[in-house]
């Protein structure tokens, strides 16, 4: 199995590029903020709850998002691997995660971590909040606590991954092909030394 975390903060083009990842290596997707959208559109118990939260640039709790991810493994035994997109986004999340899979025989390969400038996330959401309809994207405001929130919480699961020498920085700035180019090189490099 291979498994690997997109990580970056918001805007960072997690869900861009992982669209283009799982078509080239045959992964399963497992997106939180996919998820939890999903169960904001069928207005579900969970789903209003966060909605709540993301609206505000909150994160969801750590249990839920635990919950979603534990189902959605175990529904994928099949798969080949899983590459987690906007999970894990705490420490808590992140020891949960490692404890899951080990659970199940597997690990985190890699961790490939997109940076971005601050201008740059802003620029984008703004820029995604004129067409998305989410109300997570339609003001500055909103977006800077969301930023804010990444550095408060999200951004020690590099360190959490660090201690494992799992990390590997890639600049997520430039056109979507020049970055998927990026991931992909780390990501065969990977592969080939697996083999
Ligand atoms: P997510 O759905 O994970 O989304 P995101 O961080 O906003 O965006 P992403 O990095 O995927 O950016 P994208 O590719 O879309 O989270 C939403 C919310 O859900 C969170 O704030 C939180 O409340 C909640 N949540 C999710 N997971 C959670 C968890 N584990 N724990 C607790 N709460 C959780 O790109 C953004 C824009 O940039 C797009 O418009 C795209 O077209 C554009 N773009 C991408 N790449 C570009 C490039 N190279 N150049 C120019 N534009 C680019």
């Amino acid at each position: 199995m291979f498994n690997f975390i997109l990580f970056g903060p918001p805007g960072s083009g997690k869900g861009t590029q992982s669209e283009k990842l799982i078509a080239k290596y045959g992964l399963k997707h497992l997106s939180t903020g996919d998820l939890l959208r999903s169960e904001i559109a069928k207005k579900t118990p969970l789903g209003l709850k966060a909605k709540k939260l993301m609206d505000k640039g909150s994160l969801v709790p750590d249990e839920v998002v635990i919950g979603m991810i534990s189902d959605m493994v175990d529904a994928n035994k099949g798969a080949g691997g899983f590459l987690f997109d906007g999970f894990p986004r705490t420490i808590v999340q992140a020891e949960e995660l490692d404890k899951l899979l080990k659970a199940r025989k597997t690990q985190i390969n890699i961790v490939l971590a997109m940076d971005v400038s601050e201008a740059e996330l802003v620029k984008r959401l703004l820029k995604r909040g004129e067409t998305s309809g989410r109300s997570d994207d339609v003001n500055e405001d909103i977006i800077r606590a969301r930023i804010a929130e990444y550095h408060k919480k999200t951004s020690a699961v590099l360190d959490h991954y660090q201690k494992f020498d799992k990390v590997v920085h890639v600049k997520g700035e430039g056109s979507i092909d020049e970055i998927f180019e990026r991931l992909t090189a780390q990501l065969d490099r990977l592969q080939k030394k697996k083999d």
